[in-house]
């Protein structure tokens, strides 16, 4: 990330944006966060923007002299489920836009993050590697791959900065996540210490690869920090941290809240979360750019009760 660049963030109020955008703040961007919702506190230099209107996407690039984009914008997979066409719509044509936007005016560096979502039920679900079939049975994740392969077109054949990551899925106490299969570990922590009881949409085994949102956060700059020549992959690294079933993480509550109780009734996210992975191999990130995270689950389960009693 270069000092002093001038950052668009699209889709700063989620649950990435709305901590990401201090992060890039402390090293020294001056940073635009957008969004298509008006956020709820005055936010210094809030836009409001639909990433699919390319023409005001365009006009922000001119006219706050932007030099990189942080593309978070998107429809999460279990909403997306709800309304395929429009997450193929804001998922894929913004990456477009974002693309076009970069190579026509020469951005320093982009960021379209990319998801677990890629892989299907094809995919070897332990250790999966960076590179193996991605078979993706939902639209979100039909959208993630198409633009993990745009990226990848767009540094080989337009010279774009592009760096993306295959988050797992996100748990963090500031933001309520936005409509994916993996919210149930976030949501389990506000109802265990509101109710003391949580009704699981995932199946007590189905594990799938999760990271805290601190860890996150830092492979995000990190990431966008690393030399250019370093990174082999601009289509989107695998990342990761722990991996972990609802038993488990029920197991881990119980451990600050002895009387927590959990009931399992699957729909169709337990569907979803059986074609993703258990666990995630990012030997690549760890090799290339120093990936190392903090974060396990027990470490991030006394973190959020701490943060959420406080709140
Ligand atoms: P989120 O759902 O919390 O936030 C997305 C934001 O995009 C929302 O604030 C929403 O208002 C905004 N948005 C939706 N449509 C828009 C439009 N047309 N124009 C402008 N803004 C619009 O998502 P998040 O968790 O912050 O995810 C950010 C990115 O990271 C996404 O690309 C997502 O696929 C990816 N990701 C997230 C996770 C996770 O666990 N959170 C995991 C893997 C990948
Ligand atoms: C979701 O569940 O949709 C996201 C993701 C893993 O991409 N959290």
């Amino acid at each position: 990330m270069n000092k002093r660049a001038n950052v668009l963030v699209t889709g700063a109020g989620g649950q990435i944006g709305s901590e990401l955008v201090a992060a890039l703040r402390e090293v020294n961007n001056i940073v635009y966060p957008s969004d298509i919702r008006a956020p709820e506190n005055p936010q210094e230099h809030f836009l409001q923007l639909d990433v699919l209107d390319k023409e005001r996407m365009r006009e922000i690039v001119i006219e706050y002299e932007i030099e990189e984009i942080f593309h978070l914008a998107a429809i999460l997979s279990a909403k997306g489920e709800e309304n395929p066409m429009l997450a193929w719509r804001v998922n894929l044509e913004s990456v477009l836009t974002v693309l076009e936007l970069a190579a026509e005016f020469k951005l320093f560096k982009v960021f379209i993050p990319s998801s677990i979502a890629v892989f299907g039920l094809g995919t070897p679900k332990d250790n999966t590697p960076q590179n193996t079939i991605t078979a993706p049975d939902t639209v979100y994740g039909i959208t993630k791959l198409a633009g993990e392969r745009w990226c990848n077109y767009y540094y080989n054949k337009k010279g774009v900065d592009v760096r993306s990551l295959r988050y797992p899925g996100l748990v963090g106490y500031k933001t309520l996540p936005g409509g994916g299969t993996t919210d149930y570990a976030v949501d389990i922590y506000h109802k265990a210490l509101k109710d003391g009881h949580y009704d699981c949409y995932i199946s007590k085994d189905v594990a799938m690869p999760m990271m805290y949102m601190p860890d996150a956060i830092r492979a995000t700059v990190e990431l966008l920090q690393a030399p250019p020549d370093n990174l082999t992959v601009r289509s989107s690294y695998n990342l990761s941290a722990m991996s972990f079933t609802p038993e488990q993480i029920a197991a881990s509550i119980k451990k600050h809240i002895p009387t927590f109780t959990i009931d399992y009734k699957p729909d169709f996210r337990d569907d979803i979360a059986r074609t993703w992975p258990s666990s995630i191999d990012d030997s690549a990130a760890r090799r290339e750019w120093n990936w190392r995270h903090e974060y396990d689950l027990d470490k991030m389960t006394e973190d959020m009760l701490m943060n959420l009693e406080g709140v």
